[in-house]
């Protein structure tokens, strides 16, 4: 089941060449029938639109949280622009803050740049494959004493990681972390279904999951 953000965000996604079907290397070294690439949301329309999505997603996920994380670099307009999003739609109104990959050694001080790392941390990011990033994400988080609420992300790509479970249910057996997607896998080969004339890309999209896919 889908909702209507969902489909949308998917028919968006297309329209602004973010999400490609055909063969992609991916980190993993998996060979993908689809690539979501979150940094072509280059465009002030477009970026806006964004942040609309993760804000459904955020809210209709029902996550509890004090600030919003978007972890460097690509994070960063991701959790700005839903946080604004939040504001503007939702009337939620949060903190969020990033970090500088780099330390600075004067100044301000550490690499923790906008609102205060306290509280429960809500980590903003594009696509969780591994899970590299985002562990470490709660490393940062840790070190600043502050606890992990959650990660939202763009697309769940329902793969699994080195053992059977895929690296969203690792984090969320391992360490108690809800994950939620604005979309997964399934529901972007549902919406092809639908708009029918994708035969072919939706035989190699059901081929790459039932090869990769993590046991739910
Ligand atoms: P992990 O850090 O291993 O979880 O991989 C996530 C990263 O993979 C993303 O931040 C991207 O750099 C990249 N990626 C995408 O952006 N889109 C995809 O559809 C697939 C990947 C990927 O290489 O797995």
């Amino acid at each position: 089941m889908m909702e209507a953000y969902q489909r949308e965000f998917i028919e968006f996604s297309i329209e602004l060449g973010v999400l490609k079907f055909g063969e992609f290397q991916l980190k993993s070294g998996r060979i993908s029938p689809y690539f979501f690439n979150a940094g072509l949301f280059h465009q002030g329309s477009s970026i806006a639109k964004l942040g609309r999505y993760y804000a459904a997603a955020i809210q209709h996920s029902g996550f509890s949280y004090d600030v919003l994380f978007g972890p460097a670099y690509k994070g960063i307009p991701l959790a700005c622009s839903a946080t604004v999003a939040l504001y503007e739609h939702h009337q939620v109104d949060k903190p969020f803050s990033f970090n500088r990959k780099e330390k600075k050694d004067h100044g301000e001080g550490g690499n923790i740049v906008g609102a205060k790392l306290e509280g429960k941390v809500l980590i903003v990011d594009d696509v969780i494959t591994a899970g590299t990033a985002i562990r470490e994400s709660l490393d940062l988080i840790a070190a600043n004493g502050a606890t992990p609420a959650g990660v939202i992300v763009a697309v769940d790509r329902q793969e699994r990681g080195q053992g059977s479970l895929s690296a969203i249910q690792e984090l969320a057996n391992e360490r108690k972390l809800p994950v939620k997607a604005i979309v997964t896998m399934s529901q972007i080969i549902e919406y092809l279904e639908e708009k029918g004339g994708h035969t072919e890309t939706v035989a190699a999209m059901n081929r790459y999951l039932q090869t990769y896919r993590s046991q739910e």
